[in-house]
């Protein structure tokens, strides 16, 4: 797989830590450096032991690489190292130690619900590239508060949930602002999403996430299903509301330009070509 690249940017998300600078040639564990120095790092909200974070390694004794009680620490890829009691980054080296703003010691496991339709014109004509000629797909994005990216309306996977209700449950909390909305509201909007979130996703990605947060013991992995309204008649008429962590809401044009969170244009790029559109 490609080299991790937002794993290792300068400076640590919502912090003032500059990462330990890891060239390109010394991402690789197998590669010796003993100059390595990486700095150590984790939030202090972190280290206040939240519900959805794990204590200090010497604190208590993670089964890594099994399903310990009901959080998952296995990897989506193959089973990961331990160094000194730390999981190792399967990707390589960060520039940074601790666990940084992830709550878990390994991977931290996310679910990305990926919902499209066909861009139409005024008189409900698909749009067609002039580049390509192909149809042109939407998805929609949420602009994530945290950093101010467009993102796909991923969240965290709780312990014990499916990840087929992570995701719907992320994109009504981000896109369709579930929390917010009384109850009655709420299954109305369950209601509208239910059969989509139901249908097929087509899944797209399962593995390590490029994001901007991992460490070298701490780092995200994903699952991304798109669930794609063909017809334009089943979501397309949502009311989009940003919620939770997402700022903004709305349908974007899927292309190659597009510059995304963490990996999620590689998501789209999949999902675009899987279904012969633009990209
Ligand atoms: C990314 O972080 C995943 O792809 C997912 O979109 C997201 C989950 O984290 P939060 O949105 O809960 O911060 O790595
Ligand atoms: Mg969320
Ligand atoms: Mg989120």
């Amino acid at each position: 797989s490609a080299t991790h690249i937002k794993a290792r940017c300068p400076v640590y998300p919502g912090s003032h830590t500059n990462r330990f600078p890891v060239p390109d040639d010394k991402v690789d564990w197998e590669t010796d450096w003993p100059q390595y120095s990486p700095v150590t790092y984790t939030a202090p909200f972190v280290l206040k032991k939240p519900v959805w974070a794990d204590p200090e390694i010497g604190e208590f004794s993670p089964q890594f690489n099994s399903l310990d009680g009901s959080v998952d620490r296995r990897s989506h890829e193959d089973t990961y190292r331990i160094l000194n009691g730390k999981p190792l980054n399967p990707h390589g080296r960060t520039g940074l130690e601790g666990r940084g703003l992830l709550g878990r010691w390994g991977p931290n496991h996310a679910a990305d619900p990926i919902v499209t339709r066909w861009k139409t014109d005024s008189v409900g004509q698909r749009v067609h590239h002039t580049d390509s000629q192909r149809p042109v797909l939407q998805f929609v994005s949420i602009k994530r508060i945290d950093c101010g990216e467009w993102a796909i309306p991923g969240g965290m996977v709780d312990p014990g949930e499916r990840v087929s209700q992570t995701l719907q449950r992320e994109f009504s909390e981000e896109a369709l602002n579930s929390l917010q909305a009384s109850s009655s509201e709420k299954e109305k909007i369950q209601k509208r999403i239910t059969e989509l979130f139901n249908s097929d996703g087509l899944q797209v990605f399962k593995g390590y996430v490029d994001d901007p947060r991992n460490t070298d013991n701490s780092w995200m992995e994903t699952v991304a299903v798109n669930f794609h309204d063909e017809s334009g008649n089943s979501v397309s008429e949502l009311p989009l509301q940003a919620g939770d962590d997402a700022g903004h809401v709305t349908w974007i044009d899927i292309n190659s330009s597009l510059t995304l969170y963490a990996s999620h244009s590689h998501f789209l790029e999949t999902v675009a070509k899987e279904r012969n559109a633009h990209w």
